[in-house]
């Protein structure tokens, strides 16, 4: 269900509402089975709002739809991005051109979403969290337009389209991904409103921690003095995939408790939530390359094999593989258990990071 509205190039797009009206029915007449034969089972995806009488009538059941939260925060998420690297004058036309392409090329907007979503858990809104959910893909972005260069992984699809380098030249391309990432840093700074200044510069702060030696940077170097080595323990994969992946996510989701206005406690247990599922996310990232098709995918598969890199897969198998990503999925979404019904649309993201099929 998660994946009903996941397009081919990875948007979010469509949802069927008779079939969702359908479930809701066919959910609540289950659940007044249930509560007349006196069964304990209880659907791990419903969130049930207390009955007012014990009459198995008046039960309410209402499902968290993941489809329907994602497809509800598409526009604004999309709509803030494309605001945010409009050219204001000719001579930056073709740097804000060159960021647009890769920005704009669609992206299943796990950062942004998580942002959001940790905000809104914590009582903030959708607006206080945005400059920061489009800051976080902007950096996103730029990891991926600097990771298919040329020196790196020298990739020339990326999201369905051919990669920003062999549209732009290498020059424009680093560029671009330069300009995104101190671009991201003011778009916080300006644009976030109704939040204390304190918290905007916490959030900067783990914004930059994130891209740098003990984030992006480091992972990436890191990896590329693994690739090809033989001995890369699952320790040294471990530290790659933290820094060059779950960081990320962690931010996201610290960052939009921070804005929404968590207790140093809530941001905690919202940074070990993320930090779970971010390596989950490179955990399936790896199993994707070796199961998934480009088409799917939207960048080449089979990539991690061809260069022979260190991966999930090759050193645990593909079942055991499957089985630790399912581990880390299941000790993050005990970490939001404090937060109840509100966590439902970052325990649904949980889920989707590993079911995903892109
Ligand atoms: C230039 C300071 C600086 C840092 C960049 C190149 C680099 C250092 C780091 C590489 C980071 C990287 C590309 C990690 C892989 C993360 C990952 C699993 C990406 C795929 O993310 P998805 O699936 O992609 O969310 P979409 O396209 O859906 O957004």
């Amino acid at each position: 269900m998660a994946n009903a509205c996941l397009s081919r190039n990875n948007n979010i797009e469509r949802i069927d509402l008779q079939k969702m009206a359908r479930f809701n029915y066919v959910a609540a007449a289950l659940l007044a089975l249930q509560l007349q034969s006196g069964s304990a089972f209880t659907p791990a995806k419903l969130n049930l709002s207390p009955p007012t009488t014990k009459t198995a009538l008046q039960v309410q059941a209402t499902a968290f739809s993941l489809d329907e939260y994602l497809l509800s925060k598409k526009g604004p998420i999309e709509s803030a991005l494309e605001a945010s690297v409009q050219s204001r004058i000719p001579q930056t036309d073709k740097i804000c051109e060159s960021m647009a392409y890769s920005l704009m090329a669609g992206g299943k907007r796990i950062r942004p979403v998580l942002c959001i979503a940790a905000c809104e858990m914590f009582g903030g809104t959708e607006e206080m969290a945005m400059p920061t959910a489009v800051a976080l893909e902007m950096i996103h972005t730029m990891s991926l337009i600097h990771d298919d260069l040329p020196s790196m992984d020298n990739d020339d699809l990326r999201r369905g389209k051919p990669t920003n380098h062999v549209i732009y030249g290498e020059d424009v391309a680093i560029l671009a991904g330069d300009a995104m990432l101190s671009t991201s840093f003011e778009h916080v700074a300006r644009y976030t409103k109704g939040v204390s200044a304190d918290k905007v510069l916490d959030v900067i702060a783990r914004m930059g921690k994130s891209v740098g030696a003990e984030g992006l940077a480091g992972g990436q170097v890191m990896d590329l003095e693994c690739e090809g080595k033989p001995g890369t323990t699952l320790d040294d994969l471990k530290w790659i995939h933290i820094h060059k992946t779950a960081t990320l996510l962690q931010v996201a989701v610290a960052s939009g408790a921070v804005l929404g206005g968590a207790t140093p406690e809530e941001v905690e247990a919202c940074e070990k939530f993320a930090m779970n599922i971010g390596l989950a996310f490179q955990v399936a990232d790896d199993i994707l390359d070796v199961t998934a098709s480009s088409e799917d995918l939207g960048k080449t598969a089979g990539k991690d094999e061809a260069t022979d890199k260190t991966t999930y897969p090759k050193l645990l198998g593909l079942e055991e593989s499957k089985a630790y990503a399912r581990q880390l999925i299941d000790e993050a979404k005990e970490c939001l258990a404090p937060f109840g019904d509100r966590a439902a649309p970052l325990l649904a993201i949980a889920d989707f990071i590993i079911d995903r099929k892109n």
